[in-house]
């Protein structure tokens, strides 16, 4: 399974975070990548914690013949169309998509895969769960409900 996380924590031209993730899935479509599940969304802080406004963040569950490198490539455009300015890491954005898991690929580079932070984020590991309970971290295979088990708690991450 192919599976992308979205997040933002400031408005886009298309809107706030949550119309941004309906017109971000929309133009995913357009190009050609099939969506087949998505989570509900979550809002939590910004981790590390900041002054920045709170994320909203959703998973989606997508099929596409687009290789890693292709795939990402999109992403960046469509995180570039929907106004992001890329700056410091963890600055607020109006819109992340992150290839997290591409057919269970482990491998170090050229994206990174599995997303290197997902295994401990609420924010990822609670919409994930939703749209794919039997999903097992590709690197530790550790399945979802154990990694969600060893969660720190203090994430504040809730359903909207
Ligand atoms: N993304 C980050 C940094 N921090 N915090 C939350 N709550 N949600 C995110 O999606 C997020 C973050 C960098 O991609
Ligand atoms: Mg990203
Ligand atoms: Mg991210």
């Amino acid at each position: 399974m192919i599976l992308i996380g979205l997040g933002a924590n400031l408005p886009s031209p298309a809107g706030p975070p949550a119309e941004t993730f309906r017109a971000a899935l929309a133009a995913l479509a357009a190009r050609g990548v099939r969506v087949l599940r998505v989570s509900r969304a979550y809002r939590s802080p910004a981790w590390p914690p900041s002054d920045q406004p709170d994320y909203l963040n959703a998973v989606a569950l997508v099929e596409t013949t687009l290789a890693p490198p292709e795939l990402l490539a999109l992403l960046h455009a469509l995180e570039r169309e929907f106004g992001r300015v890329r700056g410091e890491p963890n600055a607020a954005r109006p819109l992340d998509l992150d290839l997290l898991d591409y057919h269970g690929r482990v491998q170090a580079a050229d994206p990174v895969l599995p997303h290197p932070r997902m295994g401990a984020r609420a924010f990822v590991l609670l919409p994930l769960v939703e749209i794919a309970p039997h999903w097992r971290h590709p690197a530790s295979g550790d399945a979802i409900a154990d990694l969600i088990a060893r969660l720190l708690p203090g994430q504040g991450t809730r359903v909207v």
